[in-house]
C-alpha cells in the first residue's frame, strides 16, 4: 500500500445542534474507508463570512488517507446529505458543510473540485484551526498559511475551550 496522504477537512455548521453535529461528523470521518483520523482542532464560534444567518461553529480535522481527492469529496458529500444538508442558495445556512481544504500537496482545478480550497487563505475560520493543527502548514501555491493571518484579522472568531 502506498503512503497515506495528509488531508485537511473544514467543518462548518450554523443550523441545529452545532456541537453535536460536529462530534457526529468527526465520528463519521473517523469511519471513512482507508482513512485514519489524526486530530480535530478546537471548536471556533465565528461570524458568517459572505453569508447571512446565525454564527457558525467551525473546526478543522486532519486525516491520513489513501483515498483520492475526488473519492474523498464524494464521501464528504454523502456525510453532508446524511445530516440533511440542503442547498437552497449559495452560502445558505447549513446543518453541515464539509470542505476538502488540502489533500497533501495536490493542486486540483476541475469543475467539480478545487484543491486547495480557493478561499481557505482568506478565512479566519479555516486559517486559525488549520494553524492550531500545524503551525508550519503550507498551502500549495500560496505559501505559509500563517502569512495570510493579517488579512483575516477583522473576522470575528472565538476559540472555545473544548
Ligand atoms: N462557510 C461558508 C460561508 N461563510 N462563514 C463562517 N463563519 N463559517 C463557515 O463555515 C462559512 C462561512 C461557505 O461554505
Ligand atoms: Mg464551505
Ligand atoms: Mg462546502
Amino acid at each position: 500500500m502506498s503512503d497515506p496522504i495528509r488531508a485537511y477537512i473544514g467543518i462548518g455548521a450554523n443550523l441545529g445542534d452545532l456541537a453535536a453535529t460536529i462530534r457526529r461528523a468527526c465520528d463519521q470521518l473517523a469511519a471513512l474507508p482507508e482513512t485514519r483520523f489524526v486530530r480535530r482542532s478546537s471548536l471556533y464560534a465565528t461570524a458568517p463570512q459572505q453569508a447571512t444567518g446565525p454564527d457558525y461553529l467551525n473546526a478543522v480535522v486532519a486525516l491520513d488517507t489513501q483515498l483520492g481527492a475526488a473519492e474523498l469529496l464524494a464521501l464528504l458529500h454523502r456525510i453532508e446529505a446524511e445530516h440533511g444538508r440542503e442547498r437552497p442558495y449559495r452560502n445558505a445556512p447549513r446543518t453541515l458543510d464539509l470542505d476538502l481544504l488540502l489533500h497533501g500537496d495536490a493542486r486540483i482545478e476541475t469543475a467539480a473540485l478545487r484543491v486547495p480550497h480557493p478561499r481557505a487563505h482568506l478565512r479566519a475560520f479555516v486559517l486559525l484551526p488549520l494553524l492550531e493543527l500545524d503551525p508550519a502548514i503550507v498551502i500549495p501555491g500560496l505559501g505559509a498559511a500563517a502569512a495570510w493571518l493579517p488579512g483575516v484579522a477583522d473576522q470575528r472568531i472565538d476559540k472555545l475551550s473544548a
